[in-house]
């Protein structure tokens, strides 16, 4: 039997089935958390002590500490992710399917008897506002204290999540443990038909932080389809004008392509009066409101951001937000106990450790910091937190981007036609692929609503479901395709990006009141060059044009490519995505 310390629930549901796990697992100590400062401060001590976190100089980090992970564990693994469905059509051509019964056995063995010597930790948490109807609630037991540190800055944890579930059993159980990190024993199942998700064999974010992609999109996606509304790989971001007007944007973009900068982008000096209001970074569940809109709310608690490239030339208030309280995970360390990544605002740093702890040649021709290296802090530190993050109905969204790096093709912003127009573009999403998972960066590869890793079922029936919720509104969201990635042909970017989105942002919102200049052209609404530039936008006329102009040719040698994708989810794919290739292609030709 195991030593339990902590603070036991009343909900015989979680101390039934957090039992059946300890049993399973075999762990020398339960230890039952409850979210309170008392504890982080204890637990953070139990971190340190066993090598999890590396303190950082409290006088320049105060809170700050570093880890640095398995060299095989920085980035999720998609091949070794499954959903784990009767029959293997309900997870889709999307995903990797095991037949529950065969995973349940497979990875059962690998957690037996795999916290021996070790403390395992159970998490109660909360996503979304408590009392909200948007909230779910769910447990991790897990025998990582970086895992235990990290859930609480990205959840909200212990005993709100408790008073929310009350005597429920409706929480979804989720099941972690590090085991030995053997990638040949590394699986992260997902059983929507049970409410459970099994990890095992990794220590990394979305593979182990099982409220992320596993619980809030994987998992949610399935109850959105099932109960009528959507979880989504998307940031909420509120837009106010000089006027002092408020316009809420959710914007969907792949893994590593821009989501957190947008959440939290400073306005170019040229805007004056334009300010901005972070609700979320990742991930948003969206529902029909009374008034025919769709609202959104952040079902998380904090960032989990790539930390290179973060500058104050590129996200300002990122840097801000990072000072205190915050876990690093794979960036260097200068030899003054601070932290350093590429795109940071101090110099090259001549003497460091590498992420993974060696001395770091900056001549060498490797990075200092993991091109994944990731920050860990909550919402609440960001000096454009919205309060609203806070709000149990969520906020109104009026426009929705879909956005992805695209070094050709693509224009920097165009608007679709309708709902339906929209969804297509949705579904017909392509980009360059980033190191937030393993495997070859820089391919193109499709990746639907930026939600290919991580679609909980068929994304045929997802699509349908997308379709489902437009009839369902009233007034929902305009729709929108965007690009900040386009190069020239020396490989520079054409678009400044960052603060200067917000011009994208200004023309997006303006469209979706009704107002705007835009061409029609046969992929969707384009902007007039002049609705982007104005003050202060430092760039050329034949950029501009270029940036906005559409290669019809181009867009019908790329038709096949979308129908050949189409075509692999057969009997699946909605009507209605079919006839939008249809409506494109004639166009393309007339
Ligand atoms: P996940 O957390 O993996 O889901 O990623 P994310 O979508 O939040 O990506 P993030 O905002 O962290 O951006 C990732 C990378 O894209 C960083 O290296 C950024 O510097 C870069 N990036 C973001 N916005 C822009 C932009 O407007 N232009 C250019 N060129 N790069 C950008
Ligand atoms: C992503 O890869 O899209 C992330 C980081 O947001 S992780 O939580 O690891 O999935
Ligand atoms: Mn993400």
């Amino acid at each position: 039997m195991s030593n339990v310390a902590g603070t036991v629930p009343n909900n015989v549901h979680i101390q039934q089935w957090v039992k059946q796990m300890a049993a399973m697992c075999q762990p020398d100590n339960v230890y039952w958390c409850d979210g309170s400062d008392e504890e982080k401060e204890q637990l953070t001590k139990v971190a340190v002590q066993c090598g999890d976190l590396l303190p950082l100089n409290q006088k320049v980090s105060p809170g700050c500490y570093l880890h640095r992970s398995a060299l095989n564990d920085v980035a999720r693994t998609e091949n070794l992710t499954f959903v784990c469905t009767e029959q293997q059509e309900e997870a889709g051509p999307n995903n990797n399917w095991m037949a529950p019964a065969e995973s349940y056995d497979k990875l059962g063995k690998i957690f037996a008897s795999s916290m021996h010597g070790r403390t395992l930790y159970v998490i109660p948490f909360l996503m979304g506002p408590q009392g909200s109807a948007f909230s779910k609630v769910g447990v991790q037991v897990t025998d990582s204290v970086y895992v235990v540190l990290n859930m609480r800055l990205m959840t909200r944890m212990g005993k709100i999540a408790l008073d929310h579930l009350g005597n429920s059993d409706d929480f979804t159980r989720c099941l972690h443990a590090k085991a030995d990190l053997d990638m040949e024993r590394r699986f992260i199942c997902h059983y929507p038909q049970d409410n459970t998700v099994w990890s095992v064999g990794s220590g990394y974010g979305g593979n182990a932080l099982l409220a992320k992609k596993c619980l809030s999109l994987r998992i949610a996606s399935k109850l959105g389809q099932q109960e009528g509304w959507m979880a989504e790989h998307m940031l909420i971001v509120g837009v106010e004008n000089p006027d002092g007007e408020i316009t809420y944007v959710c914007g969907a973009f792949p893994s590593a392509c821009g989501k957190t900068n947008m959440a939290m982008l400073v306005p170019p000096v040229s805007m004056k009066g334009w300010k901005i209001h972070t609700v979320g970074d990742d991930i948003s569940w969206l529902r029909v409101g009374k008034d025919g809109r769709l609202w959104a709310i952040n079902p998380e608690a904090g960032f989990f951001g790539v930390a290179p490239g973060t500058g104050s030339n590129t996200n300002p208030n990122a840097v801000r937000t990072v000072k205190k309280d915050t876990i690093f995970t794979n960036v260097a360390l200068r030899d003054d106990g601070t932290v350093w990544w590429e795109g940071h605002d101090d110099p090259v740093p001549a003497n460091a450790q590498d992420w993974r702890g060696k001395p770091w040649d900056p001549e060498g021709g490797s990075p200092a910091a993991h091109p994944n290296a990731r920050f860990t802090v909550s919402i609440k530190q960001c000096p454009t937190y919205s309060p609203e993050w806070e709000k149990p109905e969520g906020v109104p969204i009026s426009a929705i981007l879909f956005g992805a790096r695209r070094q050709k093709l693509v224009p920097l912003v165009y608007q679709s036609f309708n709902w339906q127009h929209g969804t297509f573009l949705g579904a017909t999403l392509a980009s360059e692929t980033t190191a937030a998972a393993t495997g070859a960066v820089g391919v193109v590869r499709r990746d639907p609503m930026a939600m290919l890793p991580f679609c909980g079922y068929n994304m045929g029936d997802y699509w349908g479901h997308w379709l489902a919720m437009g009839k369902r509104a009233s007034n929902p969201p305009k729709i929108f395709r965007v690009n900040w990635f386009q190069r020239n042909e020396r490989g520079r970017f054409l678009w400044p990006g960052f603060g200067e989105n917000l011009r994208v942002l200004r023309w997006v919102i303006e469209r979706a009141k009704g107002g705007g200049q835009a061409d029609e052209t046969p992929i969707g609404y384009v902007p007039k060059a002049a609705s982007l530039s104005g003050d202060g936008l430092e760039i050329s006329k034949a950029d501009v044009d270029q940036l906005v102009s559409v290669d019809r040719d181009a867009w019908k040698n790329n038709l096949k490519s979308q129908s050949d994708f189409f075509d692999t989810f057969g009997d699946h794919l909605p009507t209605g995505i079919k006839d939008e290739h249809k409506a494109l292609a004639a166009r393309l030709k007339a």
